[in-house]
């Protein structure tokens, strides 16, 4: 009979949209003690699920909860998928993704004092930053955004190559004014985050300083005829598209495509006529990497809430022959 799993050491890496934190989850997974299993759990905001894909790709045990955040549209399903990874993979330890969109508080408490209490030993949260972000009230006024630095055990500013001096000064602002003073404080690009980061111990006394903020996330239109799905919460919108199994895209009409949307974050897996590729894009900085091939295209793109409308015939006109006339 299998023993009763206790205290597996587990960690929220955080931080707002596009930050980085798929990245260095991948990074600290490089870095993993080659007799350790280690499984991960990533939320998205939207319904289509990319990061999973990501992770699944670097050879990952990973399981993805979509279409809302942990705290509250997927609740459930995020503490059902907890067990399962648990029973399955029996993991040294456990890495969870939260959506950049999300408040980590009602996550915290459902893993520390939640019915995962005696299974889950919770270490450091760690809150990457990306430091330019700082300088703007937009985000810096963003309950969510100042909930996940205030709770993290470990603030790391990432994105380093892009940062200013002023945006740099602010971080340091940011990490000092934190009461209790954060276990560790870091720089660094690409993600590169310490593995031994993660055994810094949680400090329980850290409080969020707009727990009641973040509102429930409804899916607010499913379409699953089309496979188009949207969502909408915090002041932000997700629209969500799933192509045909066949469908083959131009890869420039699409990066040109991208390259004049005006959002927060698009994230893709395509099949195109160069083959498949995962598109990733922050602040409008287009970031594209071939990939294995998927199970079908798909796309996630999230706006400020009125600053998109649906794109579907746009991304409709990228398409080529499909791929089974070929
Ligand atoms: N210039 C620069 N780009 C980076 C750095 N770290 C990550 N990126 C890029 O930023 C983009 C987003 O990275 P992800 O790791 O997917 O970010 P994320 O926080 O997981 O994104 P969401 O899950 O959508 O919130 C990717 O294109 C990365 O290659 C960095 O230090 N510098
Ligand atoms: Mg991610």
């Amino acid at each position: 009979m299998n023993e009763k799993l206790t205290n597996i050491p587990t960690n929220l890496v955080m931080g707002f949209l596009g930050v980085g934190k798929t990245t260095a989850i991948l990074d600290l997974l490089k870095q993993k003690p080659k007799n350790e299993n280690w499984a991960v759990l990533v939320n998205e905001f939207g319904k289509v699920g990319i990061d999973g894909a990501i992770f699944t790709a670097a050879g990952a045990t990973v399981k993805e909860i979509s279409g809302g955040c942990l705290c509250c549209a997927v609740a459930l399903p995020f503490q059902v998928s907890i067990n399962r990874l648990l029973k399955e993979v029996r993991p040294d330890r456990l890495i969870i993704e939260p959506t950049g969109l999300g408040h980590p508080k009602k996550v915290l408490d459902m893993l520390v004092n939640g019915s995962f209490k005696e299974v889950l030993e919770v270490r450091s949260s760690i809150c990457l930053v990306d430091p330019e972000k700082l300088k703007d009230p937009r985000y810096t006024s963003h309950e969510n955004f100042i909930d996940q630095i205030a709770l993290a055990d470990v603030l790391v500013a990432n994105k380093m190559d892009l940062a200013g001096t002023e945006a740099s000064s602010l971080f340091h602002h940011w990490a000092e004014k934190s009461n209790p003073l954060k276990g560790l404080v870091a720089q660094t690009t690409q993600g590169q985050l310490d593995i031994a980061w993660l055994d810094i111990s949680r400090n329980p006394q850290r409080q969020a300083l707009h727990p009641n903020a973040h509102k429930l996330i409804k899916m607010s239109s499913v379409d699953s005829v089309r496979q188009q799905f949207k969502n909408e919460a915090d002041g932000y919108q997700s629209f969500g598209y799933i192509f045909p199994e066949q469908s083959c895209f131009d890869y420039g009409q699409l990066n040109n495509l991208f390259s004049r949307l005006k959002v927060e974050r698009i994230k893709g897996i395509f099949y195109t006529n160069k083959g498949w590729f995962i598109i990733n894009s922050v602040d409008g900085i287009i970031d594209n990497v071939s990939s294995p091939a998927s199970s079908n295209s798909r796309i996630e793109i999230i706006a400020k809430k009125g600053e998109l409308q649906d794109i579907s015939r746009a991304l409709s006109q990228c398409k080529v022959d499909d791929k089974l006339s070929e």
